[in-house]
């Protein structure tokens, strides 16, 4: 597993797959009857193609191939009998008798080995599958995966056959007790293959990962670039470019597949990344015979007393929260989905964005560099996780390592997010986020750590109690004054502690109907909306701790435990709705941002 984390050219397995649901789970025992023997190996087929009694054996030829399911076919489960599903999807928007199934569907594709340019070992890589996978290829069993928004993938260099290869996935998307998330949340549950499947074939030593690391001194840029190795070191040479900044330097071996160089350019030579000039440079990577190539943005981020710095200047962070959803394709956002976000983020007048609640598709993250938008992202840890089972920890770690060492070069992002409204009265959680914090700092200390809390109501005013903020460099906090308790402008009773930490006003908002009129009373309204945003504005802008906001949400999103006239199976809580309509509180919002005060 993650034996290939840099995404980098590859063969598309995208397109038509053959998928087939399972809801009684019953295809996996027959499966391994035929796939695997007692040690999980691939088990010969009969010779004869007949088991002992005479009749057609099962063969896993018999589960996926055209020809198995003519007249006499007696395999019930034929995926090529399935539904053909154009990858990547959520499954569930394509199949409409499927929308609502949580549970087990089996995909299926093939594609020739000649079909793509091999090197001495190739991986099967996929963007995201929710929530589980397991994976065969020609019926060898590659592996299984936990997680439902980030890359993994399985070496398969062993396993590729010539001519025609197919790919078994069981996707499974059932909500568990111990999973992260787990069974309840917020949002909708879109399972599927609901990004990009890939075959990445690379030299036998190649580079697994890169990361670049930029920290400022008066009149120098400090670069720190990293690569990790993954095959017999072979004492080839690796370096480092960025062209543009005619740099060209060796990469020295640690001798345990570490490469590394540091280099200091001066600063009137580079044009920093900022939210106001996002400028990227060329960086190549190479070694030995591999190569990878990206755009990678040279900036700091800081914080000083309550202020979030870039490049050692003080951005206010003008955000807004987003689900990854787009209407009728659940979570398997295309280009032109990405680039509409943007433009809202944009005309919004927007330095910044929070992707809500769990890791979206790189492509937000790439964006976000090129747009100069400065990113908040995080791991669906939310709600009421069971911190203290060590498998649900691992998992955790999991997910944290995957989205970093995916997006770790990308400029946009500010902040990595361990966790939303967590219970900052239970004691184990308040043991087992630190250790989040830190873990996450050991793999990339360039970048602010927050979370999403709680603050309290007390004697003294509103204030934030919560223990992990002294192992956060940015404080989140939700709050729904003016919506789900109190008033919108009791916001300005939150205590500024002097010096204190930064704090990130990381959701706040209220529902409304888009199109829905009346007074500014009236709940669901677009005008009590848009009275909720006038309240939190002033509470947020002339309180100096708080160094930035993103209201909740951008656009409506699905939500299955929002039922009410107004609702109908959406949080009603976006900007615009889900069909791109703005709603007043767009306008209030926008107005703000733009304002010179900021
Ligand atoms: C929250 C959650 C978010 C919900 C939102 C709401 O605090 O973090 O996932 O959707 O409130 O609308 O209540």
């Amino acid at each position: 597993m993650q034996l290939l984390e840099y995404p980098r050219d590859s063969h598309s397995l995208d397109g038509t797959w053959q998928a087939i649901p399972d809801q009684y789970e019953m295809f996996r025992d027959y499966f391994d009857d035929f796939v695997e023997d007692d040690d999980g190996e691939s088990a010969a087929l009969p010779d004869d193609g007949n088991d002992e009694e005479g009749q057609p054996a099962l063969s896993f030829e018999s589960i996926y191939e055209p020809s198995a399911s003519g007249d006499d076919d007696i395999t019930d489960f034929n995926i090529y009998d399935g539904y053909s599903v154009d990858l990547p999807a959520s499954w569930g928007e394509e199949i409409p008798e499927f929308r609502h199934f949580e549970g087990w569907v089996w995909f299926a594709r093939t594609f020739d080995r000649a079909e793509f340019d091999e090197d001495d070992r190739t991986f099967l890589r996929f963007g995201a599958v929710n929530y589980k996978a397991e994976v065969w290829l020609n019926g060898e069993r590659l592996g299984d995966h936990e997680g439902g928004y980030t890359p993994f993938s399985f070496e398969i260099t062993d396993e590729l056959e010539d001519g025609e290869n197919v790919i078994v996935v069981r996707m499974d998307n059932s909500r568990y007790e111990d999973g992260i998330p787990n069974e309840s949340t917020d949002w909708y549950n879109f399972g599927g293959i609901n990004r990009s499947v890939d075959l990445v074939s690379v030299p036998e030593s190649h580079l697994r990962n890169f990361k670049v690391e930029t920290s400022l001194a008066d009149d120098s840029v400090n670069v720190q670039v990293d690569a990790w190795i993954d095959g017999p070191e072979t004492g080839a040479d690796g370096s480092v470019a960025l062209p543009e900044l005619g740099v060209d330097e060796p990469l020295a071996s640690d001798g345990d597949g570490r490469l590394s160089a540091e280099f200091t350019i001066d600063r009137d030579d580079v044009t920093l990344w900022s939210p106001e000039s996002p400028r990227l440079y060329d960086v190549e990577v190479t070694y030995g015979e591999d190569a990878i190539t990206d755009r990678v943005g040279l900036r700091e981020i800081d914080v000083q007393g309550s202020d979030v710095l870039v490049n050692g200047e003080t951005v206010w962070l003008r955000g807004i929260a987003l689900h990854e959803e787009a209407a009728g394709k659940g979570r398997a956002l295309d280009t032109e989905d990405v680039q509409t976000r943007f433009q809202w983020i944009n005309e919004l007048g927007c330095n910044f964005a929070r992707l809500a609640h769990y890791p979206h598709t790189e492509e937000m993250a790439r964006t976000a560099d090129e747009e100069g938008i400065l990113l908040w992202e995080e791991v669906p840890a939310y709600w009421d996780i069971n911190f203290g089972d060590e498998e649900i920890q691992e998992l955790y770690r999991q997910q944290l390592r995957e989205l970093i060492q995916r997006d770790w070069n990308r400029a946009s992002v500010a902040l990595w997010s361990i966790a939303n409204e967590t219970d900052h009265n239970d004691e184990t959680r308040n043991e087992v986020l630190p250790e989040m914090a830190d873990y996450v700092r050991d793999l990339d200390d360039t970048r602010l750590v927050t979370a999403a809390c709680f603050v309290d109501e007390t004697d003294d005013g509103i204030v934030l109690q919560d223990p992990l903020e002294e192992h956060l460099d940015v404080v989140g906090v939700n709050e729904y004054y003016g919506w789900y308790y109190g008033d919108a402008d009791d916001l300005q009773g939150l205590q500024e502690e002097s010096d204190g930490t930064p704090i990130v006003i990381s959701e706040t908002g209220g529902g409304a109907k888009w199109g829905n009129h009346g007074s500014e009373e009236d709940r669901w309204t677009e005008e009590f909306q848009a009275e909720i945003y006038r309240g939190q504005i002033e509470g947020a802008s002339t309180n100096d701790q708080i160094a930035g906001m993103s209201p909740w949400i951008l656009f409506d999103f699905r939500a299955p435990m929002r039922q009410n006239e107004y609702q109908r199976g959406y949080n009603r809580k976006g900007v615009v709705d889900q069909h791109g309509r703005k709603k007043q509180a767009f306008h209030v919002l926008r107005e703000f941002y733009e304002s010179e005060e900021l």
